[in-house]
């Protein structure tokens, strides 16, 4: 018997192999990949304006060298992203389109402010925390071009994860006022990280068959347990307090316990109206207008260039 198209796909994921650009997809896993891809390196790209708003306030050279670095690798990041979601057929003007009308859905996370410093540190430590821990999994997704960006984007997360805590551990080991800031942020920060992992199991649509085509290789609930268990350790070393009064070790389950998240923020903050959503895409429409020149300058050099190599 012949085998189907759809067969030689199938026996693709249940043996490990990757799905490549040109190989034959399913409608719905290529649409799936487009919608969570670009969505991600929207989120890249958005995710640069809450920490890029202290880049002239960082209160050092280093940690202002530092904070450049973190904040164009994420830009990098959007890019690598951005490509591999164009091989899936979407053109990059499109997705970016999608975005600045506000269709497109980013990560919920970036649409609450930075406040403080200690923001810049909350934000390394627990929401690049939570990337990774998103992340790294995506290493092993069946689709290749998306594992091969996770890779490098996964070692630079790491790099960004630390020098967060680092930012955390000077603040809490200086002043009483550096540790009140660090406590403040986390308390604003926590919550909103947890909701990162998007919604409950039982409330998400995409995870079954995600899962089963091996895009997700984890439920949103699986890794927001792990991320919790790998947190509480380093907020106690850091001597700061979870701020949630029903967290506990369930030596049953050997993980903790923790308090309801408020799902209402959550979709509030989907639907576009967090407290930063409307100046997020202001600050990316303005930055499309005003790098128009740039663009129109890169076209008309490159078409200059063409015609120079064809005499
Ligand atoms: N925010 O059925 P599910 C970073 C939407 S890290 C907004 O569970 P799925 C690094 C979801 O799209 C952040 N929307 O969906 C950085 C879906 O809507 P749709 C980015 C959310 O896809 C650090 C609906 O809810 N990381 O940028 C959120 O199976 C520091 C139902 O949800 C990634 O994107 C949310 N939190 O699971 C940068 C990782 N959660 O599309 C700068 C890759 C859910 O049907 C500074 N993505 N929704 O209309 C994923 O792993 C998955 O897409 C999930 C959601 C886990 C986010």
């Amino acid at each position: 018997v012949e085998k189907s198209l759809e067969d030689i796909f199938e026996e693709k994921i249940a043996s490990e192999i990757r799905i490549e650009p040109k190989d034959w997809m399913p409608e719905k896993y290529r649409k799936t990949l487009v919608r969570q891809i670009s969505q991600h390196a929207h989120s890249e790209i958005v995710g640069m304006l809450p920490e890029g708003n202290w880049i002239t306030r960082a209160p050092s050279l280093k940690r202002k060298a530092i904070l450049l670095a973190k904040v164009q690798d994420e830009a990098g990041h959007g890019l690598y992203l951005y490509s591999a979601a164009e091989t899936l057929g979407t053109s990059r003007d499109q997705m970016f389109e999608d975005l600045l009308s506000g269709k497109a859905k980013y990560s919920s996370i970036f649409n609450y402010p930075t406040l403080s410093w200690a923001d810049v540190g909350a934000i390394g430590w627990l929401v690049d925390g939570a990337a990774i821990m998103n992340q790294v999994p995506l290493c092993r997704t069946s689709y290749g071009p998306y594992a091969r960006a996770m890779v490098r984007v996964c070692k630079e997360e790491s790099f960004h994860q630390r020098q967060g805590f680092e930012i955390m551990m000077t603040l809490c080991n200086g002043s009483e006022e550096q540790k009140e800031m660090a406590q403040e942020a986390f308390n604003r920060w926590w919550w909103p990280t947890l909701m990162m992992f998007g919604p409950k199991d039982e409330e998400s649509p995409n995870t079954e068959q995600s899962m089963r085509w091996k895009i997700k290789r984890f439920t949103n609930d699986e890794l927001r347990q792990r991320f919790v268990d790998m947190m509480v350790p380093q907020a106690e070393f850091l001597g700061l307090t979870v701020p949630d009064k029903d967290l506990k070790w369930n030596e049953a389950k050997g993980g903790y316990d923790f308090g309801a998240i408020d799902w209402n923020e959550f979709w509030n903050v989907v639907k576009g109206n967090g407290p930063c959503n409307k100046d997020r895409l202001k600050a990316r429409n303005k930055a499309q207008e005003e790098g128009a020149w740039v663009r129109e300058a890169a076209m008309a050099y490159a078409e200059k260039a063409a015609t120079r190599e064809k005499k």
